[in-house]
């Protein structure tokens, strides 16, 4: 004899869990069995037994508005009419057994609130405040997603943002130390000078006077280095003007230069057309009788006015008005 039984729709076998007191498991236990079958062999007559079992998983998301599952398996052999299991729980003969399955709105709903309900109007209220609870973590985790992919998009940027922010931070820090340092000293300086005050026995009165001098000497100091700024302006105009007048002057000796060079040059000219003349009177001189040495009537050499002189006191007499 043999059993073939097919769990219901709403569930599913669990491959491998099938087992039999009795014969062989031919199906149910194989990869992708989706019924059971077992081969029981012969029973005792008068009462024999064998004890068949499996499990099922309940399918979910389970059909609403069923709240059972149902299976009956078949008994089948060679010497009798097939035999369908029965209920052992109920009246009825040869039913299929019935198992409750927690599939209530009730239930529904404790399953989508993860929590046990006194009712369903308590745990539906309960629902729609964590749905609306939901929806507000969803999108501020929309929000924060949108935000780490903007981070991530601009994560060179920050990281060179950052990097910058840490130098800035290591150059603030070194600065502050190096302040922190002048601090420091001028503590030590400060407590240094107040020992030195307290040995020499000095008051307050003498330092201030001290310092009142040393603030009419600051005064003067800068008066005179204001006087020495002016002084410097002044000289270095003066210098400029100096400097424009020298720049003429150059300009007009130049000039100068050029026409004393020219009226040497004919200097020079009639100094050699005097010496030819010269020259030639020598010549006449030397070889008298030249009627050209005629004309030397005073006799000194030279062919001069004073020659001219005695020719026009010979024609030229001055005009009397009749008396
Ligand atoms: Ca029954």
């Amino acid at each position: 004899m043999s059993l073939a039984d097919l769990p219901d729709p709403n569930s599913s076998l669990v491959v491998g869990s099938v087992t039999t007191t009795m014969g062989t498991v031919i199906m149910g236990n194989g990869s992708g069995d989706a019924a059971v079958g077992v081969d029981i062999g012969t029973l005792d007559s008068g009462g024999g037994s064998a004890a068949i079992a499996f499990d099922v998983l309940v399918n979910e998301p389970f059909p609403p508005g069923i709240l059972t599952i149902a299976n009956q398996g078949q008994v089948s052999g060679s010497n009798f009419a097939p035999v369908m299991t029965d209920d052992p729980s109920t009246v009825a003969a040869h039913d299929a057994t019935l198992t409750q399955v927690a599939n209530t709105q009730l239930d529904i709903c404790e399953r989508d609130l993860g929590q046990c309900g006194s009712d369903l109007f308590t745990c539906e209220a309960a629902k729609s405040e964590i749905t609306a609870d939901l929806v507000i973590a969803n999108a501020a985790l929309g929000q924060t997603g949108a935000l780490l992919n903007q981070c991530t998009v601009n994560e060179s940027q920050c990281q060179t943002a950052l990097s910058g922010a840490q130098t800035s931070l290591t150059q603030c820090t070194a600065t502050r130390d190096q302040c922190q340092a002048s601090l420091s000293q001028s503590q030590s300086l400060l407590v240094q000078c107040s020992a030195d005050l307290f040995q020499a026995g000095g008051t307050l009165a003498a330092c201030n006077t001290n310092l009142t001098q040393a603030g009419v000497a600051l005064t003067e100091s800068a008066a005179a280095l204001d006087q020495c700024s002016s002084s410097l302006q002044e000289s270095v105009a003066n210098l400029a003007s100096t400097t424009a007048e020298l720049g003429t002057t150059e300009a007009a000796l130049a000039s100068m230069t050029q026409e004393r060079d020219a009226a040497e040059v004919k200097i020079s000219e009639q100094d050699a057309k005097i010496r030819s003349l010269q020259a030639r009177l020598d010549t006449c001189e030397g070889h008298p009788p030249n009627l050209a040495c005629q004309a030397d009537l005073s006799g000194d050499g030279m062919v001069n006015f004073k020659d001219l002189g005695l020719f026009k006191s010979v024609f030229f007499k001055k005009c009397e008005p009749t008396p």
